[in-house]
C-alpha cells in the first residue's frame, strides 16, 4: 500500500498519511516518503498551499511502536538518530517551507503525530479528534517540537501537565486553549480544510512565505530584532506586484487578483 497519498489540485496539494489500520503511525520506512511528498510540493511552482491529513479514523498515532523501536542484537534502539533523521526533519520542512500548511486533524494525533499537527501553520480539527502527548505513557519525552510548540501555544502550566500526564484533550479544548485554529464538525473537516487551502492558494504567496519567516524568527528575536526583520520583509513586500495589485483593487473597490 502507498503509505503517503498525494492529491494535486489547482494551486494546492493534499498529503494523506495512509496507514489507517495503525492510525497512521509513522516509521522509518514511511517517513522518507512523507519528506519526499513535502519536497515535491515545495518544488511544484504551481503549488501554493498544502493540506496534511490522515486516512481512516486517526490523524497520526506518532512513531510506530514496532521494529524501529525494538531493541536489537546491538542493544536499545537509537531514538536520537531516528528523531533527527526523520521525525524532526518533517517538522523542519513544514516550518521552513514557503508553503502554508493546513493540518486537517481528522482523528487522534498522538506523540510525534500531535507534533506534526502543531507544526502546521493553520490547524483545523474534527470535533471528535483528540491530541495526546503520548510520550510519557511509554517512558519517552516530548519530541518533534512538542516542547517548543506547546508552551508557546497553551502556556507553561498547561504544557507541562499535558507532557507529564499524557492526558488526551479534545478538539474543542484545543481550540479554547489556543492550541489550534479551529474545531469543526467532523463532517465539515474536509470541506473546511479544502476551502482554507484554496483561500491560501489565492493569497499573495510571497507575503505568506514572509509571514512564515517572521514567525520562525520571533521565538529567538528581541522586539528590536523583530522590528528590523519586519522592516526588511515589508520593504520586499512593498516592491511586489501583489502589493501594487492589492492597492489597485482597494481603490477600484474590487477583490484583488494576486499573481498565480
Ligand atoms: O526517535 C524517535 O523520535 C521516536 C519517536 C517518538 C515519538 C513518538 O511518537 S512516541 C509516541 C508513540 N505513539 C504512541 O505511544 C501512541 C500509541 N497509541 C495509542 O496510545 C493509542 O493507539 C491511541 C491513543 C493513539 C488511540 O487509541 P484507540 O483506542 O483509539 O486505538 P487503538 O485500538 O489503541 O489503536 C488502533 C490500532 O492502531 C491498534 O492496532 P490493532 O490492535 O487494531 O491491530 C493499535 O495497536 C494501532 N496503533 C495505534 N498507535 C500505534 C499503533 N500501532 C503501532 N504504533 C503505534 N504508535
Amino acid at each position: 500500500m502507498n503509505e503517503i497519498l498525494t492529491e494535486t489540485h489547482d494551486g494546492w496539494r493534499k498529503l494523506i498519511l495512509n496507514r489507517p489500520a495503525k492510525l497512521n503511525a509513522v516509521n522509518a520506512a514511511m517517513l522518507p516518503h512523507l519528506l519526499a511528498a513535502i519536497d515535491a510540493a515545495e518544488a511544484d511552482r504551481f503549488c501554493r498551499a498544502v493540506v496534511l491529513t490522515g486516512s481512516g479514523r486517526g490523524f497520526c498515532a506518532g512513531q510506530e511502536l514496532g521494529p524501529d523501536v525494538t531493541p536489537g542484537p546491538d542493544g536499545p534502539p537509537d531514538l536520537k538518530t531516528l528523531a533527527d533523521t526523520f521525525h524532526h526533519e518533517v517538522v523542519r520542512r513544514i516550518r521552513s517551507s514557503r508553503l502554508p500548511f493546513v493540518c486537517a486533524v481528522n482523528g487522534v494525533a498522538a506523540g510525534a503525530g500531535a507534533s506534526f499537527a502543531l507544526a502546521g501553520d493553520i490547524v483545523l480539527a474534527a470535533r471528535s479528534a483528540t491530541f495526546v502527548q503520548a510520550f510519557i505513557r511509554i517512558g519517552l519525552v516530548p519530541d518533534s517540537g512538542a516542547s517548543f510548540f506547546l508552551p508557546r501555544l497553551v502556556g507553561d502550566a498547561r504544557a507541562r501537565a499535558l507532557a507529564m500526564l499524557g492526558d488526551a484533550i479534545d478538539a474543542d479544548t484545543a481550540e479554547r486553549w489556543g492550541m489550534i485554529w479551529k474545531s469543526v464538525d467532523d463532517a465539515a473537516l474536509v470541506s473546511e480544510s479544502e476551502a482554507m487551502a484554496i483561500r491560501l492558494a489565492n493569497a499573495p504567496a510571497d507575503a505568506l512565505a514572509a509571514i512564515k519567516t517572521m514567525f520562525a524568527a520571533t521565538a529567538a528575536n528581541t522586539l528590536y530584532q523583530q522590528l528590523d526583520l519586519e522592516a526588511g520583509l515589508q520593504g520586499d513586500a512593498g516592491r511586489s506586484a501583489d502589493f501594487a495589485e492589492g492597492v489597485r483593487a482597494f481603490r477600484d473597490k474590487r477583490p484583488p487578483r494576486f499573481a498565480r
